[in-house]
């Protein structure tokens, strides 16, 4: 991918240039909004099954884990506003990570060094010990952040409520005097090692370089800096929130994080806050010399694998030892103006949590919506072998389309009318908006409309476009907002990534759409390449959201096999 422009502008002309990716994933500041609570929280939009608290501003997922038979999910949370501010953790319980229970927040500023934020983090459990946090707090208003641990007031509480920050040993890590204290933070789970150390990262920035600084210890409270980060990279600025975890060479289970061995590779993943989009690399956990050495299968930056090309920043992963699976969540943060968000009453929402492994070729990874999400699938509707020529679409009838589940497999005869690749298409969101739905294409597009109007004043295409390279088939995949509301001011990105998949063997191509009113999730190809959109219809909503399947290329495609499903509400208490 090339190099986002702002950041081409900083490296050309050394401007300070603003890099906003349109995303409200910046949490900007504004001190006037920060502490306005709606008087009512506006419905319209809320999703049904996504998890949001029950107003305000929500970002991060942090510390999520399973413990004594219930999940737990804290958060980056305004108890005050819908704009970011007052950061405290929120925290929400459940037995099956569909339906919550909110709790009061687990953690907020009480102390001096957590005076101005309970900043993002993560949750370890010890074993025969129980759960330790480990976050980051800020000092002072210049920014400065360390890194602090709590534990449950009461091991035997089953939900965890209420949280300790011993004064003992807290802070228990601060940038040296080589650092730059403003940029450090967002501590990972830990693991443990055989030569007794507990081992975690923390993200930061040299000049512009990202960094993954390593830290050891023995008994959790006493944090020794590695002469060297895990790793970094050059240009790529700020890493927020790493994530760093086991992935299995075989089958699809989940590794607890201490794993290591042959059949076991490494995922890092960090956000980078200049664009505050996510990348990751699988590589190799080199633990004798504490190195991470990437893979040198996909670029280790900003061409770089994404676990979703939409909305969807600050994840982080936990292993579900109930089940031997890998889970990650994500904010997805808001297209929704913060004039609108402050009149809603609510802000940003939590995605989908996913199990997610290393795919049988071992250059990306795999995701998918958790299992326990098929328990809210209602109402069924089903198309098989229906063909779709060119400029034609059909209503996907009988369902609730502003909440539905739909799996659906296209296929089609040849790979002849594929469109000829041009090398110089190297961003999938550019080419999205070059070649978007509307645009007639030889294979593709084709795929849904997802909350779309009656008369498609309205909609949200989610699609695929195949083009022929010299070598190789190119297969875009598109979750395009342009044409998602008649509402202007919005964030209206056209989302894309390519889908690395063998079709000359297999003429078919799977999407899974989890629609929820300001939501569309998509998963495409079993979950290799994911988008997540968020958007805002103002006529495409409630019950008068509709859902098509669409074909606008020459080349006949056959929807082999389509399942739809109204989904019920989560519980929320
Ligand atoms: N959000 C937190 C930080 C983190 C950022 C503050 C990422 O700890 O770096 O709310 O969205």
């Amino acid at each position: 991918m090339a190099l986002p422009i702002c950041l081409t502008y900083i490296a050309i002309f050394s401007l300070f240039v603003i890099c906003n990716n349109g995303v409200e994933a910046f949490h900007e500041i504004y001190p006037d909004l920060q502490s306005i609570s709606a008087s009512s929280v506006s419905k319209l939009h809320r999703t049904g099954y996504h998890f949001q608290p029950r107003r305000n501003w929500i970002n991060d997922p942090n510390g999520p884990m399973y413990y004594n038979g219930v999940y737990h999910l804290f958060y980056q949370y305004n108890p005050k506003g819908a704009v970011w501010g007052n950061i405290v953790w929120g925290h929400a319980v459940s037995k099956d990570l569909i339906n919550w229970k909110e709790l009061e927040p687990a953690l907020y500023p009480s102390k001096p060094f957590d005076k101005y934020g309970c900043w993002s983090g993560s949750a370890t459990v010890l074993p025969g010990k129980g759960p330790i946090i480990l976050y980051t707090g800020v000092i002072d208003k210049q920014s400065t952040e360390v890194q602090l641990y709590a534990i449950p007031e009461n091991k035997s509480d089953p939900f965890l409520t209420k949280w300790i920050k011993p004064d003992a040993f807290n802070p228990i890590v601060v940038a040296d005097h080589t650092m730059n204290a403003s940029v450090f933070r967002d501590p990972t789970t830990a693991w443990w090692s055989k030569d007794g150390h507990w081992r975690m990262l923390i993200g930061g920035k040299r000049n512009n370089r990202g960094m993954a600084y390593l830290y050891r210890s023995k008994d959790f409270v006493k944090w020794i800096q590695a002469k060297h980060p895990i790793h970094s990279a050059p240009s790529t600025g700020m890493w927020e929130c790493p994530d760093f975890y086991p992935v299995s060479l075989k089958g699809t289970n989940g590794l607890d994080l201490s794993m290591v061995g042959n059949n076991v590779k490494h995922v890092l993943k960090n956000s980078f806050d200049v664009t505050r989009f996510e990348y990751y690399t699988v590589g190799t956990y080199l633990k004798n010399k504490d190195k991470y050495i990437p893979d040198n299968t996909s670029e280790d930056g900003w061409g770089g694998l994404r676990y979703d090309y939409g909305n969807f920043y600050a994840s982080k992963s936990f292993f579900d030892p109930s089940k031997n699976r890998r889970i990650l969540w994500a904010w997805a943060n808001e297209s929704d103006s913060k004039e609108d968000d402050v009149k809603k009453g609510w802000a940003g929402i939590q995605s989908i949590p996913r199990t997610v492994w290393l795919d049988s070729g071992g250059r990306q990874l795999v995701q998918w919506p958790v299992q326990e999400l098929n328990s809210l699938r209602e109402k069924q509707v089903k198309i098989s072998n229906q063909k779709l020529t060119k400029g034609h679409h059909i209503e996907v009838k009988g369902i609730t389309a502003a909440q539905a589940d739909v799996e659906v497999t296209f296929s089609f005869s040849s790979l002849n009318k594929a469109e000829p690749f041009d090398s110089r298409w190297v961003n999938p969101q550019d080419l999205c908006a070059l070649k978007g739905s509307k645009v007639q294409g030889g294979l593709g597009p084709f795929g849904l409309l997802a909350l779309a109007s009656e008369k498609l004043e309205e909609f949200t295409p989610i699609f695929f476009r195949i083009f022929k390279a010299p070598h190789k088939h190119v297969v875009l995949m598109c979750s395009d907002a342009r044409s998602s509301s008649l509402k202007r001011e919005l964030y209206k990105p056209s989302f894309a990534g390519f889908v690395d998949v063998d079709l000359a063997n297999n003429k078919k191509l799977s999407l899974r759409c989890l629609i929820d009113h300001s939501v569309v999730e998509s998963f495409g190809a079993g979950g290799k390449t994911n988008i997540l959109s968020r958007v805002y219809p103002t006529l495409a909503v409630k019950k008068k959201a509709h859902l098509f399947v669409f074909n606008n290329g020459t080349e006949r495609i056959t929807v082999e096999n389509l399942k739809a499903w109204s989904m019920k509400s989560a519980r929320r208490t």
